[in-house]
């Protein structure tokens, strides 16, 4: 590869990895479905290789490589900074666990210094210039904010010297940890503290073995000697080796080579994490699919029992009936709309008696159609929330109580009131004059109502005087206006829905794992 080629593949890998790291932040897993708490963990681990590992690495050719000592706790990992450092410089200790703050030793001349958001910087000049040694806190910790720590610190390393005891190693070390490592080309090396000096060989066998099995069996293997009861640093000649090796292996020359190709080696593991985002972006979405169909599905019922309600001519055909019954005799007010061709009173005092009771009835029956109405968006809203509670989805929703029966009644009543100005509407474009002698404007709107709410001599009158038309007109006006006050109740669900990734943020991010697969 020529000069050019690298700057340009390099200045392209920038520009991915920036585009990534924003899209990732910005990336959210609102909905709690099983393997949530995997992809938000998956998604600062990213962001942590992204900015603290892969970035500088790329921008920066000089950076000292990063050496993690990391291992669970009392395993003697501070003691051991601490001897190499030559002074104690991350307290070592006899509770457990000790090391809550991470620690990176580098030697004075480093002056960009890696993981200062996640570790304290000590500088010494016992550190080789080519690296910094960080004292992590333990990996399989009770503490979740020690063994998330310890993950990003991982994360962002160049080489892991995963510090184990010989009484424990076998069920102490994170084996998934070491293999995950190993995937995104992380080098490995291991010491072994406190070995008996009887083991020592039986132990190296052992461990070598194991590491073998999963291809880690070249990686250096360092055995501290027991040396019973133990305070402080350890002596010189316990670390000599271990500093040794990491002074040759991390050399400012090596040091780039091992940046380098855990450079690439992440880029592919780092491929792989993203298309696990893009897998968890997918399982929202269906997640939020599914949500979306039982949020409308509960509005289906109440909206078609409604709608049969209207289209039916039930939804006030009680009470309001025996109310029209009552005045519908002949000489009683509404005898001309009842008996076609009855003499009508027409006096003033006639017409605003009639229209009074006309007005009586449409009350009547605008209570009725309110309490339908009501009872549906209870229903509807309270079906909609236990689906929501059920799927542990109410945090997303501004105001996670439901609709109360007084919220209901209220939206009701503002919908029935809407209707009635529509049913003006209407009348508006309606010649009435046959009408006008017997009742003022006000009454034949109500007639209407009443014949939109099953009163069927209403009805009657309104055919004979308008036309069928008006009535039905009319009830598809109130069929709409129902429909929309009960659908209503799913808007803020609906709503909330809107915080799931969509589509293109799933593409998005495919599409970045693509591009990091082609940098490996
Ligand atoms: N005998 C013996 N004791 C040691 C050795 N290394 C550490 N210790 C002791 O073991 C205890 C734990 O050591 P630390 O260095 O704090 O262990 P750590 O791995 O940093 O532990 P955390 O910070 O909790 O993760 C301390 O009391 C040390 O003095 C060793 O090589 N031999
Ligand atoms: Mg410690």
């Amino acid at each position: 590869m020529t000069q050019g080629s690298a700057a340009a593949r390099a200045a392209d890998s920038v520009e991915l990895l920036h585009d990534l790291h924003r899209d990732v932040s910005a990336l959210t897993f609102p909905l709690e479905i099983p393997g949530v708490d995997g992809e938000r963990e998956a998604k600062e681990r990213v962001l942590t290789q992204v900015a603290s590992h892969l970035l500088p690495r790329i921008a920066e050719q000089g950076t000292p490589a990063v050496v993690v000592l990391g291992g669970p706790t009392g395993a003697g990992k501070s003691t051991l900074l601490n001897s190499l450092v030559g002074r104690e410089v991350s307290p070592a200790g006899v509770l457990r666990p000790t090391t809550r703050r991470a620690v990176a030793a580098h030697h004075p001349t480093v002056h960009s210094v890696p993981l200062r958001d996640l570790a304290d910087s000590v500088a010494s000049a016992a550190i080789p210039p080519g690296v910094v040694l960080v004292d992590a806190p333990d990996l399989d910790s009770l503490e979740r904010a020690n063994r998330s720590a310890a993950t990003r610190l991982l994360a962002a390393a160049d080489l892991w010297i995963l510090v184990t005891t010989a009484a424990r190693y076998g069920d102490m070390i994170p084996w998934s940890q070491v293999i995950r490592a190993r995937d995104r080309g992380l080098q490995l090396a291991v010491v072994l503290n406190r070995v008996p000096g009887a083991a020592r060989k039986q132990v190296r066998a052992d461990l070598t073995e194991r590491l073998d099995q999963i291809g880690l069996g070249n990686s250096p293997l360092f055995l501290i000697p027991d040396v019973g009861p133990h305070e402080g640093l350890l002596a010189e000649e316990q670390v000599a080796d271990l500093r040794e090796w990491l002074r040759a292996a991390t050399g400012r020359h090596q040091a780039r080579g091992i940046v380098r190709r855990t450079a690439a080696g992440a880029c592919g593991a780092l491929s792989e994490s993203v298309g696990g985002l893009v897998a968890g972006v997918g399982a929202q979405r269906a997640a939020a699919a599914r949500l979306r169909t039982e949020t409308l599905e509960g509005l289906r019922g109440p909206q078609a029992d409604l709608a049969y309600a209207i289209e039916t001519g039930q939804c006030a055909a009680g009470a309001p009936t025996t109310r029209w019954e009552t005045f519908a005799p002949a000489g009683m007010l509404f005898a001309p709309f009842s008996i076609p061709g009855s003499r009508a009173s027409t006096t003033a005092r006639a017409i605003t008696d009639r229209t009074i009771a006309l007005m009586r009835l449409a009350t009547d029956v605008e209570g009725a159609i309110v309490t339908l109405l009501a009872d549906a968006i209870h229903d509807a809203a309270g079906s909609i929330h236990r689906e929501w509670r059920a799927a542990s989805a109410l945090h997303l929703l501004e105001d996670p109580e439901p609709v109360s029966a007084a919220g209901a009644r209220e939206r009701a009543e503002r919908a029935v009131e809407e209707w009635q100005h529509e049913v003006d509407r209407i009348l508006d474009s309606e010649k009435v004059t046959a009408l006008a002698s017997l009742t003022d404007p006000t009454g034949v709107s109500a007639l209407v109502v009443a014949a939109v709410g099953g009163v069927g001599g209403a009805s009657v009158a309104v055919s004979h005087f308008l036309s069928r038309e008006v009535t039905s007109a009319a009830r598809d006006a109130l069929l709409g206006a129902a429909r929309h006050a009960v659908g209503a109740t799913a808007e803020p669900y609906l709503k909330a829905l809107r915080s799931v990734p969509d589509a293109s943020v799933e593409e998005r991010l495919a599409a970045h794992a693509r591009q990091l697969e082609d940098l490996t």
